[in-house]
């Protein structure tokens, strides 16, 4: 990985620690290899997987998002008290830093560093941002947080980390620790995280949230391949393969796969993949969480619970953890 500090304009600066196709290549080549086929799912969001997770966002199946609005909008002024006014506040996975604006006016961080792989996409939000809000500070950073990753901005102050959305839920249990582990290093004894998390919940509703009738999950799915034949030169035929998603009872997750449909080769990079009729690249996991479950979690990572706010429904949480020790 590279790692450098650009001034994107005046408007914003970015630190660019942008994966380097070589990485992508030894990733692409290590999951392909497994007798159970699987790629990363920080794979799904070049450009275009970045607009089509976007409209996954506003589809009438998946209740993440909305519901996780809804309470930013209710709570909102309770979770700006404990962020706290003034602090450094960096956001994991921003994507097009769309919930932040519910607490921005009510946070005034003196920084915001948005976070996010999808580097044209980041730059784009974060842009918008500044534009919209003129006495915001908007340092960016282009930064694969599945990997080890440090605080682009190192500084004084009090520090806390928004990581809305759920994302937490694509970590297995283990890799989910690590980066809380990571995060409460970050963010110092003083900090604190605000996190959304997907409650465990009927499966007929946690199904039909990743097979949308529109079929825009099995688009962004199926970029996956598209996006791998641009970066690495492959010649994957996203027409041979069908997306699928089902809930994992056992592992607590929504596994999505891409099920081959006929039996051909693909060559990436001078190596050659059989893939079977019916075999299968698991592409995501989408763990669920009972609040129980996820505070536990933070707690073997160095955080309290402090607050919790739930939907009626209680199909989806969010937690103000302060760090401890
Ligand atoms: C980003 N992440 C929390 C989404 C999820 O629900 O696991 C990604 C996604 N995959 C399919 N639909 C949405």
């Amino acid at each position: 990985m590279e790692s450098a500090t650009l001034t994107a304009d005046d408007a914003i600066r970015l630190t660019d620690l942008h994966e380097q196709p070589d990485t992508m290549l030894r990733e692409v080549h290590a999951g392909l290899s497994q007798p159970r086929k699987s790629l990363p799912p920080k794979l799904f969001y070049d450009k275009r997987g970045s607009v089509l997770f976007d409209r996954i966002t506003r589809l009438p199946e998946y209740y993440l998002t909305r519901t996780e609005t809804g309470l930013l909008r209710r709570y909102g002024p309770e979770m700006a008290r404990l962020l706290g006014k003034g602090s450094i506040l960096l956001e994991l996975g921003s994507g097009s830093s769309t919930k932040i604006r519910l607490l921005l006016e009510a946070v005034r961080p003196r920084l915001y560093v948005p976070m996010d792989i999808s580097r044209q996409h980041l730059i784009d939000s974060a842009r918008r941002l500044a534009a919209d809000y003129p006495w915001l500070t908007v340092h960016a950073a282009c930064i694969d947080f599945t990997r080890p990753w440090d605080l682009p901005v190192p500084g004084p102050g009090r520090c806390n980390v928004f990581f809305p959305g759920s994302s937490i839920g694509n970590f297995d249990p283990e890799s989910a620790l690590a980066l809380l582990q990571r995060v409460r290093e970050q963010v110092g004894r003083e900090g604190g995280l605000l996190i959304g998390v997907d409650l465990k919940k009927a499966v007929g509703t946690l199904e039909k949230a990743y097979n949308d009738a529109l079929g825009i999950t099995a688009d962004f799915n199926l970029n996956v391949l598209a996006h791998i034949n641009r970066r690495l030169g492959a010649d994957f035929d996203p027409g041979r393969f069908l997306h699928e998603a089902h809930y994992n009872a056992q592992e607590g997750r929504i596994e999505m796969h891409l099920v081959c449909r006929q039996q051909h080769r693909v060559r990436i990079d001078g190596r050659s993949y059989l893939f079977r009729a019916g075999e299968t690249i698991h592409t995501e996991n989408s763990y669920k969480y009972t609040i129980a479950e996820f505070q536990q979690l933070a707690a073997n990572a160095g955080f309290a619970p402090v607050s919790v706010w739930t939907d009626p429904e209680d199909l989806f949480s969010m937690h103000y953890l302060a760090a401890t020790g």
